[in-house]
């Protein structure tokens, strides 16, 4: 019961109990949405990697299946690590994942659904021939370093390629497979992208987008209109990146605007928490899909005692913004149908400086918050005499230090006196005369219990906030907030365990600490049922 589990999560992705992590083979098939995961069936900790399963009609309400991927064969006898699904040109599924051998190697497995008129895709059959892709003496491809193969695409040439993770030495690689049946992989000369110093690659992803449209596109879409996006997990950092630039079909190679020179430059799926994503194409409602793990800031002690570890992130849509530069991620729309009980603030407000005020009519411990703040008075703006890392900044410059403009923003999971609070906000600076827009997630207050991570977050929003009002959306979740900024131009997603502000007691706060008022010119909020979550 929430009572002795405040923590578990009203409407993101969790099953009842044990650890959780990477998405694996998304898609959408006859109808229902398939989200597979890595999970350990045995606790709360990572191991015994198997590949649990559950079906949606609408991404957000999900129903468990049995486990579809499991060892049972000595190509995967060690465990099922992370993989994609295809769907291939006769309609039916196939998917490509990592097993781990007798001798601790990762190879590649295929398997395929034992009844493809199954909507629900309940049995899956390895085929014989596995391993389909595996380290040799020939190939020099290290053992360990080997895994997490993508969803294909189809060439013009009628043959298949997957990417899979890997590295040599310090160099992070997407080694390139290509095959004409599926069963047969032949690893291509080059990789089709690698990186110095970047170490090991995990769940590679890589998909067009369109350069003037939200739409999405099947993975092997390709043509005028069309960019394409590499993204990394970096096993040494953590973190998603992302790289947009062209895929150069002939020569089976990414070429990408701007690379990896200088990693703090290098674009992140969100600034927070998030782990081994993975996008699919959902070709019904022709948009992109992404999928992310979410993995918790508690100690591990703390996991075993609550019985689970890790969530999924809430499904957002992904496209390239207008300016081609960056991608823009948002809630799937789905996601609005468990809101209930508007509240909204009908007119402009002035929050003064130094100002508070608390949001009511919301459950605040599961709601979804929209505001937008207009702040002009540049002026007043701090000046950035030279760039800074902006988690470094946002740690430096935690809510309770008053700046010129900003900090403002949202205080969730306040407690009644404020002894707990996590902040997301905004804090405008001044940097070579122009306007820099920094924001922050805030968790040093989030809880009285100092054995969580209590790291803050941060990164600047490519907004500028003398033409555009700065909007912020956080979907609040017992332990999560997963904060949208710009429009979805960068996403903070934050795990949180407050002692004092846990559900009925969390209470919600606008709030302004700058020298400069700033105008709210819209605030909607929700509560949010609960979805069905297994
Ligand atoms: N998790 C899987 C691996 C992958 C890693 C194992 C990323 O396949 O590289 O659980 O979180």
């Amino acid at each position: 019961s929430s009572s002795n589990q405040p923590y578990r999560t009203g409407y993101h992705f969790q099953p009842p109990k044990n650890w959780i992590n990477d998405p694996n083979g998304p898609m959408r098939y006859k109808g229902l949405y398939h989200l597979f995961y890595q999970y350990n069936p045995k606790g709360a900790v990572w191991g015994n990697i198997v590949w649990a399963h559950s079906v949606s009609k609408d991404l957000i309400n999900w129903s468990p299946l049995n486990q579809a991927i499991f060892p049972s064969q000595p190509s995967d006898i060690n465990g099922c690590w992370s993989g994609s699904a295809t769907i291939l040109p006769d309609g039916k599924p196939a998917i490509l994942y990592t097993g781990i051998n007798p001798n601790n190697q990762q190879v590649q497995n295929l398997a395929i659904p034992k009844n493809a008129s199954d909507p629900f895709l309940k049995e899956w059959v390895k085929i014989p021939q596995n391993p389909v892709m595996a380290p040799t003496r020939a190939n020099g491809i290290n053992s360990s370093s080997f895994r997490d193969p993508t969803t294909a695409w189809l060439g013009k040439d009628g043959h298949y390629r997957v990417l899979i993770g890997n590295k040599r030495d310090t160099t992070g690689k997407a080694l390139l497979y290509r095959s004409k049946d599926f069963v047969h992989w032949i690893e291509a000369k080059h990789p089709l992208y690698s990186a110095k110093g970047t170490g090991m690659w995990e769940c590679p992803d890589f998909f067009p987008v369109l350069s003037k449209s939200m739409f999405g596109v099947d993975t092997s879409v390709d043509g005028p209109f069309v960019r394409h996006v590499l993204k990394v997990s970096l096993d040494d950092k953590k973190h998603d990146y992302y790289l947009i630039g062209t895929y150069d079909s002939k020569k089976d190679k990414f070429i990408p605007d701007t690379g990896f020179q200088n990693i703090d430059s290098v674009l992140r799926y969100d600034y927070g928490k998030y782990y081994a994503s993975k996008t699919f194409f959902d070709d019904v409602k022709k948009r992109r899909i992404l999928l992310g793990w979410v993995n918790e800031s508690s100690s591990v002690a703390d996991d075993i005692k609550k019985g689970w570890s890790g969530i999924q992130a809430i499904p957002r849509a992904i496209w390239l913004h207008k300016s081609g530069k960056q991608l823009v991620q948002w809630p799937v729309v789905e996601i609005e149908k468990l809101r209930a009980n508007p509240i909204s603030w009908p007119t402009i407000k002035v929050l003064k400086a130094g100002q508070r005020l608390q949001v009511t009519g919301v459950t605040a411990a599961q709601a979804d918050v929209e505001v937008s703040f207009e702040a002009k008075e540049f002026k007043k703006a701090e000046v950035l005499d030279y760039w800074m890392d902006p988690q470094v900044l946002c740690s430096k410059k935690g809510a309770t230090v008053t700046g010129g403009l900003g900090p403002f923003g949202l205080l969730a999971f306040a407690s009644k006196d404020l002894k707990e609070y996590t902040s997301v906000f905004f804090r405008i600076f001044k940097h070579q005369n122009k306007p820099l827009v920094l924001f922050c997630s805030d968790q040093s207050r989030s809880s009285l219990n100092k054995n969580n991570d209590l790291t803050t977050y941060g990164t600047f929003l490519d907004v500028d906030p003398s033409h555009e009002n700065l909007s912020l959306r956080s979907l609040i979740d017992h332990s999560v907030v997963e904060s949208f900024e710009g429009e979805g131009r960068a996403v903070i997603t934050a795990r949180v365990y407050p002692t004092l502000a846990i559900s009925d007691e969390a209470q919600l706060y606008v709030f302004n600490y700058a020298d400069a008022d700033v105008k709210i010119t819209r605030l909607n909020a929700w509560s949010m049922k609960k979805a069905r979550i297994n």
